[in-house]
């Protein structure tokens, strides 16, 4: 399997804000979360099949840890608690649905593949929209 771990800077994000708005963000914390997204800074560490991520911004800062191919605990990027599922989609990428604790909103995922050239793409969904947002090494 490809090895995510390593530090990573953001090269380019597209549609981050139409994600939030899918998410039912208001125009206020839609801001404020894509000023604070524009600069993540990243940090993976994975061993096999395990793999911790953490994503600090000025607003807020996320750690997850899971094994692919078994459910975990997360919050969706508008915060709410959630129960995600990683599989293997190819030997390079991660595809990971999000099932809601509670309540009611669009269907959420994510994925993360590594790149030939070493670039690191993370797809987010929410509903029809999907964001993309291209990392690369710092
Ligand atoms: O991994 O590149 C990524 C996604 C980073 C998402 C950062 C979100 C920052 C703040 C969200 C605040 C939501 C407002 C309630």
């Amino acid at each position: 399997f490809a090895d995510f771990s390593g530090s990573w800077k953001m090269k380019s994000s597209e549609n981050f804000e139409e994600l939030l708005k899918a998410l039912g963000l208001n125009v206020f914390l839609r801001k404020i979360a894509v000023a604070a997204a524009s600069k993540p800074a990243v940090e993976i560490t994975q061993q096999g099949e395990s793999l911790s991520i953490q994503t600090s911004t000025s607003v807020r800062t996320t750690h997850v840890s899971f094994t692919v191919g078994q459910s975990f605990n997360e919050t969706t990027v508008d915060g709410r608690p959630c129960t995600s599922f990683p599989k293997w989609e190819t030997d390079s990428k991660i595809t990971c649905e999000q099932t809601l604790q509670k309540g009611e909103g669009p269907e959420t995922s994510w994925m993360r593949e590594l790149t030939n050239d070493g670039q690191m793409i993370l797809t987010m969904r929410a509903g029809g929209v999907v964001c993309t947002r291209v990392y690369e090494r710092d």
